[in-house]
């Protein structure tokens, strides 16, 4: 047996699959799997025993003891193969990782590859999970070299090949916690002969004095410039938190500390520069972790942190320390002779200079300043309702018909603010602002009642008192926030963020049954679940003469002649395709020119994008013929004049389907949305009203077929209308109200 493969597992049930599959899928197979099964729950257990590989698997079950330091102790015990390998569950090899480690590895009793930090699983990886690490450009990846540390040699002065090696797998990981054993294959015997077992009072930092002690004891290692193991990132530290979500931070902290101590034992003695690589990673802990923990901590635990600093300070090379810069050596020196509460100050004094600066260059940290500072301070205005819809891109979606119905009903009752970045006609008088301009921070402050469609921001203040009605913008068929796996869009660390917006929600408007549940569980809210049907379906319940009297002013208005029937094409976004965050790109694969050709006598067709694509489509080839309705206000109002609707994956279908006319589904890149993207919650093969079509050509032969295409889907459209569109029938921003304003 060549390698055994130790892998400490805790209910990670998730992750464990990536993980053996990438190494079912290893390109070298002469290898073993031990996995240490941490108190695991049976559920979990069961899980990991179902997953049936092809390669010799043993899994061993830690019972007296707990912890990851343990779990690979055990592990290095039970194995049998010539070299070592650890591996995280919640990790995965790229396929030829074990190959060309082993290939390299006679005559070694190290070889390491490199590893890099990613934010999804593998076949998201494999498909663009590089492209979206990139553009994601976390200052994380493993890889090192564009990582300039101040207080980090260049590994040049030396031709030692140990001290590279020494010296890369350092500065290769950004924090001075990142050093790890994982991705190194090592000699058994090597480890065995030495006695190396990880240290097991350690419950963060185990990796630390055993990486180092092992680098120290050999120069037979070698490295491989390859990225050949992949560290995940959890984007759910709601639910499955890695060990470093965890805030634990005094044990964390003195920990680290504790393996700095012993750090500087081993590499005493041993080349200078590798003592200067150590202690540069560790003058940058504690400049940012170790001294700001004494602003919030209570009054033992800084004492107990600040005490094992005084062991650690004076280690630190003179070298080392010089090559720092002005406020890490101030603080440093500053630390050996002052206590926690001094250095608290000095702290927050040189964060206070780093704010001033930033007020002073900065215009949005300047407002954001004001936002906490003062005008959150100041009194609540109790009628003062502020509305958002779509991030401020326009006057639409349910807020609208709220704020419309507030205004008809309780004429004068409500003064009204609308974050609008764009200047649309309104019906009733409101105070309008831009989003994150001065005006907008202070109607954030004062505002009594919130009606928004959408998230708000990060740093949104919920004052005591005040009433946050969330509308949300649709039935969700892609799956969202705790519901997806993996988050493929601009945002990696998306569920955290709703969470954190989600506490301040006090209202959630449900359209169906589906969503009540769908919410509750996806955002995981327990606030108050309006289920009343969507404000902005309203406008699709009117009386039949009402609705064809707006629909001609709504033709009218957008200059298409009364005598075409009307195609709305609508699709949604593509989570990896974007330029940055909430500005993605749409490639339109509708073939127009055919569609003018087949269709044009008859009917005109509606683009509309959504409203995150920020690339514009030129139709001026098809004047007459396809009409761009990207920047329409309101697409309730598109829908009124519409025939047909073409969609994709949008939740514009649902409630279309109030209307119940035809709809087409131009599902061009199915199995990479639904498989690869996102996932979706209902089977669309069984519930979807209508066709799903892969060229144009099909489209073009469905609308030339519609009563056919009607017959067809009958029955299954008045299921979905039943389940979907059951609770909308023309009151719903009635009920809002009465329930949010009027109790
Ligand atoms: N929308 C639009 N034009 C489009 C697509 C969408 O105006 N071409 C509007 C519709 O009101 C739609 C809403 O934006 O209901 C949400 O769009 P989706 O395509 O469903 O995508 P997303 O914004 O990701 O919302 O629960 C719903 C989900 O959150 C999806």
């Amino acid at each position: 047996m060549k390698v055994s493969v130790i892998i400490p597992y805790h209910n990670e049930k998730s992750y464990i699959q990536d993980c053996l599959e990438s190494l079912a899928d290893q390109t070298f197979q002469d290898f073993e799997a031990i996995v240490v099964c941490d108190h695991c729950e049976e559920e979990a257990v069961e899980f990991l025993r179902g997953i049936s590989v092809p390669f010799p698997i043993r899994i061993l079950d830690m019972t007296d003891k707990t912890g990851v330091a343990a779990a690979r102790n055990m592990g290095i015990r039970a194995s049998q193969g010539e070299f070592l390998l650890f591996l995280d569950s919640d990790d995965y090899l790229i396929k030829e990782a074990l190959e060309d480690m082993v290939e390299r590895c006679p005559g070694q009793d190290v070889v390491y590859g490199r590893r890099r930090r990613t934010w999804y699983g593998r076949k998201v990886y494999y498909e663009n999970g590089q492209k979206l690490d990139e553009q994601n450009s976390q200052p994380e990846t493993d890889e090192g070299e564009e990582y300039e540390d101040r207080g980090m040699p260049e590994v040049r002065e030396s031709d030692s090949e140990w001290i590279k090696v020494f010296c890369h797998m350092v500065r290769s990981n950004f924090t001075f916690s990142g050093l790890t054993a994982l991705g190194i294959l090592i000699r058994r015997e090597f480890i065995l002969e030495k006695d190396f077992f990880f240290d097991e009072d350690y419950k963060y930092f185990t990796d630390l004095p055993y990486v180092v002690r092992i680098m120290c004891a050999t120069e037979k290692m070698i490295e491989i410039r390859k990225v050949l193991y992949l560290k995940r990132k959890h984007n759910d530290p709601i639910h499955l938190p890695s060990l470093s979500q965890i805030s634990d931070e005094k044990t964390k902290l003195t920990e680290a500390m504790r393996a700095y101590v012993s750090i500087k034992e081993i590499v005493k003695g041993q080349e200078e520069l590798a003592e200067i690589a150590i202690d540069g990673k560790f003058i940058k802990y504690y400049v940012r972790k170790i001294a700001p923990y004494y602003l919030t901590a209570e009054e033992q635990d800084a004492q107990e942190v600040y005490r094992q600093s005084l062991k650690c300070l004076p280690l630190i090379s003179k070298n080392s320390g010089k090559r720092a810069m002005f406020y890490s050596r101030r603080l440093m020196k500053y630390s050996q002779s002052h206590g926690p509460e001094k250095i608290a100050k000095k702290v927050r004094r040189h964060s206070a200079r780093q704010m001033f600066c930033r007020l002073i260059t900065s215009k949005a940290a300047c407002k954001k300043y004001l936002y906490r500072k003062v005008f959150s301070k100041m009194k609540i205005e109790e009628n003062l309702v502020i509305f958002e819809s779509f991030f401020g891109r326009n006057y639409s979606d349910s807020p609208k018909y709220i704020f419309e119905y507030l205004n008809k009903h309780y004429p004068g009752k409500y003064k009204c603010v609308w974050i609008l970045n764009r200047k649309e006609k309104l019906p009733y008088s409101a105070t309008r602002i831009k989003r994150f301009t001065l005006r907008y921070f202070y109607y954030m402050s004062k505002a009594k009642y919130f009606v928004f469609n959408g998230r708000q921001p990060k740093y949104f203040i919920k004052r005591e008192g005040t009433v946050f009605l969330e509308t949300w913008h649709g039935t969700p068929l892609k799956k969202l926030v705790f519901d997806m796996e993996d988050v493929t869009s601009a945002s990696p660390l998306y569920k955290r963020d709703v969470y954190i917006q989600t506490r301040s929600w006090d209202y959630l408007v449900a359209p169906n049954q589906f969503c009540s549940d769908t919410f509750r569980r996806c955002f995981m809210y327990d606030g108050n679940m309006l289920e009343t049907g969507y404000p902005r379906n309203d406008i699709l319940h009117l009386e039949e003469k009402e609705k064809q009297e707006l629909t001609a002013e709504i033709k009218k208005e957008l200059g298409i002649p009364s005598g075409k029937k009307v195609i709305l094409y609508a699709p949604t976004w593509r989570d990896d395709e974007f330029y940055g965050s909430g500005q993605y790109k749409f490639t339109l694969k509708l073939d127009l020119a055919k569609m003018q050709k087949e269709l044009g006598e008859e009917y005109v067709v509606l683009l509309r994008t959504h409203y995150f694509i920020v690339d514009s489509l030129d139709l001026t080839a098809f004047e007459g013929f396809a009409y761009n309705a990207s920047k329409y206000d309101d697409i309730a109002r598109l829908y009124l004049v519409s025939d047909i609707l073409i969609t994709d994956y949008s939740s514009v279908f649902f409630d279309y389907a109030n209307l119940k006319r035809p709809m087409l589904f131009f599902t061009y890149d199915l199995d990479k949305y639904r498989g690869v993207l996102r996932g979706f919650y209902i089977n669309v093969e069984e519930e979807l009203p209508g066709p799903m079509l892969f060229t144009t050509e099909e489209i073009i032969d469905n609308i030339r077929n519609l009563d056919k295409l009607e017959a067809e889907y009958k029955e299954k459209y008045d299921v979905f209308y039943e389940k979907y569109c059951g609770w909308e029938d023309g009151t719903s921003s009635q009920k809002v109200v009465e329930t949010v304003f009027e109790k």
